[in-house]
């Protein structure tokens, strides 16, 4: 076996070159390896290590709940460990990338847990994604395995997978939760002996997907130290604890509402999560009051909806202790309305899957809650806010907001080029977002520099779209720019113009053709509008600026002629 006396020579932050269990992650130097762990935000906790100590602890508490089912701590345990064992049966093996894509029910932890037992890698994608992304994601993370559900919210994801198992040559398995069609069921026959379980806390856990800039969608490294911190910290600043029952009414494969605090951090507290996919008022408030809800994670589309709800019904709102809204802006009159309808619960969370998250404190004052987006997480988190040359704006100014810090990435996975500039020199990652810093520390989210449209907190590439829909026969250039949105913050506008003598395509050829091509529903365009050519900067490139300003001049036309 392992001799356990050696040294570790596979940590992350130490890894000797051409020795790394997983390549195409940067690892953080040395240096800033060392002090976090000094200062203890590091612990070389896995999370194999961690669900075997919550089981330990207390295996007849409730861990999850879906609908009727209820699985304690030490049945999750057992779910995890058998599904290792049917994975491993498979082939499956330490390092091995498997692409999970399950919506909110108890199988995603079992597979995720599953996973961390193996020390094979999650690729989380998000229930939406479709056979653009999904093909990408297998593709640039060599998959061995795709986990989905059978049908979810009527769409046949056996049917999805077929064809991305014609795309994908690595791809050798697709596991099914439930009714496996013409794949393998998730539950099954396995080996009886599961090899060690590996323990190397600075190995990558899991790979989150990024909401993009360019072409494709990008993979995020999370490693077991840097993502456990994460958690830890988050449930901490929000208080959780054994009597904390966390709600997951947005997709538990992104980050919110997996470790901010998340499900991971109601666990970790001692917690009970509650799976859900149905974020609407009425079945969420039923199950508040049925499961006596404490904490949980909205959009702020979600959040206002859920605020006007509080006025007819007469549900039992009285467990909810904390309710996060984050992932797009939420206006201070808006913040106010959801205040004002569930008291003083409200938590404003800026956040993103590459690390740095920022919290508004429990016990913040009222004006803080309402006007900012909250303050970085860690003591060892570094925020710099600067102009367009990287040099630091004056105190209380707006610029862009560079970070680094214990639980930000330090490079996206096998994209060297585009670290390149995602990147300063000196490991901070240019989020793209536009900031200011009030005295108190708290940040206020002022715009962003980034080509992505945030669409009530799922975020779109205008690239990745521009790059399909250029692919249309009728279609000889575009550009993708958002439009503001009463509801969802913004919309997407896609400017096209024709290729000469075509028509170019309407809002449902395109939307079709769209769908077509496999990008998920949420990036299809809301508004299609025709130009002769794109206008364009003094340096020739297309001015994306102009555009914004046009479509939203067209779209407030638009409202005011269907008054
Ligand atoms: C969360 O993560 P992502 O990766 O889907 O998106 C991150 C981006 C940020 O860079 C920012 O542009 C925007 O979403 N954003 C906000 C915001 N929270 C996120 N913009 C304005 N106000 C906010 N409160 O969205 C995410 C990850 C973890 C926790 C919460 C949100």
């Amino acid at each position: 076996g392992i001799d356990k006396t050696l040294p570790s020579r596979t940590r992350l932050g130490t890894r000797p070159k051409g020795d790394p269990l997983l390549d195409g992650c940067t690892p953080w130097p040395e240096e800033f390896a060392a002090r976090y762990r000094e200062a203890g935000h590091w612990r070389g906790e896995t999370f194999d290590r961690l669900v075997r100590a919550w089981a330990r602890a207390h295996p007849h508490r409730t861990a999850l709940v879906h609908g009727e089912r209820r699985l304690d701590r030490a049945e999750l345990e057992r779910s995890a460990d058998r599904v290792a064992r049917r994975l491993a049966g498979l082939g499956l093996r330490a390092g091995d990338r498997v692409v999970l894509q399950l919506p909110n029910v108890p199988e995603f932890f079992t597979v995720f847990f599953a996973l961390q037992r193996l020390g094979a890698i999650p690729v989380l994608a998000l229930p939406l994604h479709r056979r653009s992304e999904i093909a990408h994601l297998c593709r640039l993370s060599q998959a061995v395995a795709y986990v989905v559900p059978d049908v979810h919210q009527g769409f046949d994801h056996r049917e999805l997978a077929a064809e991305v198992l014609k795309e994908c040559p690595e791809l050798r398995h697709v596991l099914v939760a439930g009714d496996p069609g013409a794949h393998l069921p998730l539950d099954g026959p396995g080996t009886d002996e599961l090899p060690p379980a590996p323990d190397d806390a600075s190995e990558v856990a899991l790979l989150l997907v990024s909401g993009g800039t360019t072409g494709l969608p990008k993979l995020i490294p999370r490693t077991h130290d840097d993502y456990a911190y994460n958690v830890r910290a988050s449930a901490e600043l929000c208080g959780l604890g054994p009597d904390t029952v966390y709600l997951a009414a947005l997709p538990v494969a992104h980050n919110f509402a997996l470790g901010c605090p998340g499900v991971l951090g109601a666990l970790y507290a001692g917690g009970t999560a509650v799976l859900t996919d149905e974020p609407d008022p009425d079945a969420a408030f039923a199950l508040i009051a049925r499961e006596r809800v404490t904490t949980t994670a909205l959009v702020p589309p979600t959040a206002r909806m859920w605020a006007a709800a509080t006025h007819w019904g007469e549900a039992d709102l009285s467990s909810l202790r904390l309710l996060q809204v984050g992932g797009a802006r939420l206006l201070p009159e808006h913040a106010a309305q959801v205040r004002a309808a569930f008291g003083p619960v409200l938590q404003q969370v800026f956040g993103m899957a590459e690390g740095l998250l920022n919290y508004t404190e429990p016990d913040a004052p009222e004006v803080v809650v309402l006007h900012t987006q909250g303050r970085p997480l860690s003591a060892d988190d570094e925020i710099r806010i600067v102009d367009e040359d990287d040099r630091d704006v004056p105190p209380g100014t707006t610029g862009r907001l560079l970070t680094r810090g214990p639980y930000t990435l330090r490079g996206y996975y096998r994209a060297d080029e585009h670290n390149a500039s995602a990147f300063t020199a000196d490991g901070h990652y240019r989020t793209g977002d536009l900031v200011r810093r009030t005295p108190t520390g708290h940040l206020v989210v002022e715009g962003r520099v980034k080509e992505q449209i945030n669409r009530g907190g799922d975020k779109v590439a205008a690239a990745e779209v521009e790059e399909q829909l250029v692919q249309h026969p009728a279609v000889l250039d575009t550009a993708v720019v958002p439009v503001p949105d009463d509801l969802l913050g913004e919309r997407t506008c896609a400017f096209v113009v024709p290729v000469p003598g075509a028509t170019a395509p309407g809002r449902n050829e395109a939307a079709a053709f769209l769908r077509e091509r496999g990008l998920a529903p949420y990036k299809i365009p809301d508004r299609i509008e025709t130009l002769d050519a794109l206008p364009v900067t003094a340096v020739g490139k297309t001015d994306k600026k102009a555009l914004t300003t046009l479509a939203r001049q067209l779209s407030a036309e638009g409202s005011r002629r269907t008054e």
